[in-house]
């Protein structure tokens, strides 16, 4: 569903004085307030096409109700979501879930909504119907070279779709590895993966790039293929230049430091994506910032300080996406929240006094480190990110709006109450 202007600019008139009086008191206090919103503007977080309707757990599923019947009511969806935030302008494709059955169809209805096709992601996790070979002891690892010469065709597929659709990257994430002790040779999956990723890397396009996604358990629980950072830097160093590693916040062991991961994966340039989520036990999938804000802070002040070390453009250099699954909140409720907490972390981390940091760290001043840290995190920077939206061209406050105009219940009378979207 499209909003009319005149409904957006209703809202946005309503709490326009209220604003401006806020906007004018931060633009006095923060020096570069009007480059943190030019900065907000540009930068784009990409929805992954799974995130649309509640995943459920392996207890049981609940629906929302109005959930997406196709890839064309996602695309509807994200286009209804961009146009409230101005910052979830593409969209991450998700195969087998989601085949465009007409690309160039598919295409022109994402760009009517302002939307191209981020990172094209396969799967190699699910078996399908009619498929020859199964997943079940993984993919690109597998011992049965019938089982690795599938998944990779498989991959290959998916980049000729991404290539139909406008893409330039595809994330692969492998669930391969082994539950028990024994059950796997770590050396021969490792070799038979590489393998099979140098296959589908060989497939990439010119201007093409490839995430090697990680994560440390889940389905496997002994051993993971790709279970962290230094095994995904290591495919993605030997790969070649076109390939790098994506970090998923809930794909760590608790306590990582991802923000130290972050940095060094930059300064190798080989941090290529990103998955936001968060989580309170391990890929719990909860929304961005809901449980440990104060950490996607400090990721996005060593994302910036390695950025510009390396004079990278923070909108385009990294694909950023929300990877996230919905049990029991509104799905789209759930990703305006998710947007807007990975904005503020990025305008705070924008503001933070990186002379004095570097002073304070040269000096082994360590409370006074901390003082600067946390003076720009506890700075409250809604009203830039409000400014930012409303200079794009969307509202003040998207979630307001959305329960306001009663989204979600227009879209149960259109779709009905019993819809499900493909995915988890
Ligand atoms: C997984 C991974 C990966 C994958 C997705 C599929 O994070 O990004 O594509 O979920 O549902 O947990
Ligand atoms: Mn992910
Ligand atoms: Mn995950």
């Amino acid at each position: 569903m499209q909003i009319e202007k005149q409904k957006l600019d209703r809202h946005n008139d309503a709490l326009f004085s209220a604003h401006t009086k806020k906007w004018e008191a931060i633009k006095s206090d923060i020096t570069n307030a009007e480059d943190v919103v030019k900065k907000l503007v540009d930068f784009q977080i990409a929805i992954p096409s799974w995130a649309l309707g509640t995943g459920g757990t392996r207890f049981g599923r609940f629906a929302a109700g109005g959930e997406p019947r196709s890839l064309e009511e996602k695309i509807e969806d994200i286009g209804l979501l961009h146009q409230l935030n101005k910052s979830s302008g593409a969209i991450s494709l998700h195969i087998p879930w989601d085949i465009p059955k007409d690309p160039k169809a598919v295409k022109v209805l994402a760009a009517q909504y302002g939307l191209r096709f981020d990172a094209m992601n396969s799967n190699t996790f699910q078996d399908q119907k009619n498929q020859a070979y199964s997943y079940k002891f993984g993919s690109l690892q597998h011992v049965n070279k019938n089982v690795r010469d599938q998944a990779i065709n498989h991959n290959i597929e998916v980049i000729e779709y991404g290539k139909q659709l406008g893409s330039n990257s595809i994330t692969v994430w492998l669930s391969d590895g082994s539950s028990f002790p024994g059950q796997l040779n770590f050396r021969k999956a490792f070799q038979n993966t590489l393998d099979g990723l140098q296959k589908i890397y060989a497939a990439l396009p010119e201007d093409w790039k490839m995430f090697v996604e990680y994560k440390a358990f889940e389905p496997n629980f002994y051993s993971m293929t790709v279970g962290d950072w230094g095994q995904s830097l290591l495919y993605a160093q030997k790969l070649g230049p076109k390939a790098y590693t994506l970090v998923d916040l809930g794909h760590h062991l608790p306590n990582a430091n991802i923000e130290q991961i972050v940095s060094l994966l930059l300064m190798e340039g080989k941090l290529g994506g990103f998955h936001f989520n968060d989580s309170k036990y391990g890929d719990d999938d909860l929304t961005v910032g809901s449980i440990n804000p104060y950490q996607l802070f400090l990721i996005f002040n060593e994302l910036i300080e390695g950025m510009d070390a390396r004079h990278m453009d923070h909108a385009t250099d990294l694909a950023w996406m929300i990877d996230a699954s919905h049990n029991v909140k509104d799905p789209l409720e759930d990703l305006l929240q998710s947007v807007e907490a990975i904005q503020i972390a990025y305008a705070q981390a924008l503001i933070v006094n990186t002379g004095a940091l570097v002073k304070a760290q040269q000096q082994n001043d360590v409370a006074q480190a901390q003082e600067i840290l946390q003076a720009a995190y506890r700075t409250d920077v809604r009203t830039l990110v409000a400014e930012a939206r409303l200079r794009a061209g969307g509202t003040l406050q998207p979630l307001t709006f959305f329960r306001e105009s009663k989204i979600r219940e227009h879209l149960i009378s259109s779709r009905g109450k019993e819809t499900i979207a493909t995915g988890l």
